[in-house]
This record gives C-alpha cells, structure tokens and sequence, in this order.
C-alpha cells in the first residue's frame, strides 16, 4: 500500500489549463466532512514495524481505498448515465501507452470522440502529445504520488468537454503495482505489457494482470529481435487471469490494431456509450 511509499502527500495538482462551457453537465463530487483537495494520501507518515503504530497505519490505509472506492463509484454512475466509454491503462513506464494512444486517435479520426487524462509525477509531455492531435487532454501531476486516484480522476473529468459516446482514456502513472488498488470509475481496464519488460511480469505482479479486461502485448515488432517466449508469456497471463482477453501489437507496424480498435469500439457499444437519438 502506498502508505509506504508516500504517495498523496502534498504537491498532487490536477494541471493543464481550464476547459469550460460543456455539453454534458460536469462531473461532481460531494466533498464530505473534512475532506479536502489535498489528495487521497496519508501525507508523509510512514508505518513503523511493530505496536499500535502498525493497526493505525493499517486504518489509515483501509480508509484511503474506502474513501476511493465511494468516489469511483459516483465517477461511475456519471459515466455510465452520460454514455461515456472510459478505459484505464495501466502499465509500466515506457510500454507504450501514448503512443498507442495516438495512434488509436489517428486511426479513429472524427468517427469516435475522445478525451484523455494524464497521469505522471511530473510535466505536461503526454497531455501536450495528445493535444497536438487536436484531442483535449488534461494532465495530473501527481509529485511524490505512485497512482492515480478517482477524486483527481473526478476533478479532471470536470475540466473535459465529454459528450455521449466519448471514449475517456485514462493513463495512468507508470507502475505495476498500487494502481490495482484504486478503482477509478471506469468501464474497462487495459492493462499493456511489453515485450521488453520479459515474459515473468503477470507471475511477480499478478494483482494488476489479473483484473485486466483486456492485456495488450505492446511493441510486436521487436520480437524478432528478443528472446521473449510468446508462448509462455500468454500462457502465464491466461493462468493469471482466465477471463481477460490479450492481443499482441505493434503501434510502429500497425500489427495486431485491427483487433484493438474492434475491441475498443465492440465495448463501448455493449457499455451502451452510443450518442443517444435526442427528442
Ligand atoms: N519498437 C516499438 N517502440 C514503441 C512502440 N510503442 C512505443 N514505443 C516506444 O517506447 C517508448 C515509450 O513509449 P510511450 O508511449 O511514451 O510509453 P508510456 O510511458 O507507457 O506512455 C518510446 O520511445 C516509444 O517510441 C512500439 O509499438 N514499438
Ligand atoms: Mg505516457
Ligand atoms: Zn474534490
Ligand atoms: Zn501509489
């Protein structure tokens, strides 16, 4: 838990400039009694190994995913009656989650509309990568944080234009560990797994493979070139996770997006997130 590791402590920001005059009404939470802006984290605590300490820390930790978990499912009741698609990537640093997330923009062009939430400690890179492609973007820098949270997901939902049957993707902060914990709303969630990171990552992090509705294998080009076992490497996953789907990709050949894209756009139809006739 991330009691460990500091994250929510002070500095979290909900970045990037402000968007108004939205179609859909924004997306609100109540704050309840004492609970602030300040992010989702115990501050700087850290657990000391033994006596009371140790049950204090345990609460603490047990109330920040409580407290999480009543925010993510108001994220998703709004979604889902606003008829927005939202998929949370997860992954390690640097598997490749922009820059699938441009080309799945690219290759959608004006058919479907999307929003997108960054997440990383520190910069506006991803958001101004997205942005660059004419799609809005808001960016959370989350400092010392390790996860992305559903308070920042909520306030960051509040600053997009989203219509029915937008497509929100949310990246999350690069790190397979403690984004498992925290539910954000979503609908779906993409986990993506690179052929670099070799083939043992679903068996030492099972938590986040194994609540995968979809684990993409990214950067299919470069097998030729690694001694990643395929065959093993989705053998693992399915033992891991038997009802998640996988597909292999590439987003420098374009291998394997067909698949995605039918994907993507099978779920937001069954998640109900088509623009609804008006009238
Ligand atoms: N060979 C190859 N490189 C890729 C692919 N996708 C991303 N990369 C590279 O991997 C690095 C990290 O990509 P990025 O999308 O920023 O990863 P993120 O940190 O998960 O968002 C960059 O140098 C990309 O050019 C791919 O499909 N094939
Ligand atoms: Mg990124
Ligand atoms: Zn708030
Ligand atoms: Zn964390």
């Amino acid at each position: 838990m991330c009691v460990e590791c500091g994250c929510g402590a002070p500095g979290q920001e909900v970045g990037g400039e402000r968007r108004r005059g939205v179609v859909l009404p924004h997306l609100h939470h109540d704050h309840h009694e004492g609970e602030g802006h300040e992010g989702s984290g115990p501050g700087a605590s850290l657990p000391l190994p033994e006596g009371p300490e140790v049950n204090r820390t345990i609460r603490i930790g047990q109330d920040i995913l409580e407290k999480n978990n009543r925010i993510a499912r108001d994220n998703r009741d709004f979604f889902r009656e606003h008829g927005i698609f939202v998929l949370n990537f997860l992954s390690a640093p640097g598997s490749g989650k922009t820059t699938l997330l441009e080309r799945t923009i690219s290759a959608l062009g004006t058919t479907c509309p999307m929003a997108v939430i960054e997440g990383d400690q520190e910069t506006s890179r991803d958001a101004d990568r997205i942005r660059r492609l004419g799609v809005q973007a808001v960016q959370i820098n989350t400092g010392a944080g390790c996860h992305l949270d559903a308070h920042q997901v909520a306030h960051a939902a509040g600053d997009l234009e989203l219509f029915p049957g937008t497509v929100l993707v949310i990246e999350n902060i690069g790190n397979l560990v403690c984004p498992a914990l925290f539910d954000l709303g979503e609908t779906a969630r993409v986990v993506l797994f690179s052929v670099t990171e070799g083939e043992d990552k679903p068996l030492k992090y099972p938590r986040i493979f194994r609540e995968a509705d979809l684990t993409l294998l990214t950067k299919s080009d470069l097998l030729p070139h690694l001694d990643f076992d395929r065959t093993w490497a989705e053998s693992s996953l399915r033992g891991v996770n038997p009802r998640g789907e996988t597909i292999a990709l590439s987003s420098r050949t374009g291998e394997g997006f067909g698949l995605w894209l039918s994907w993507l756009l099978a779920h937001r139809e069954k998640a109900g997130s088509l623009p609804q006739a008006r009238g």
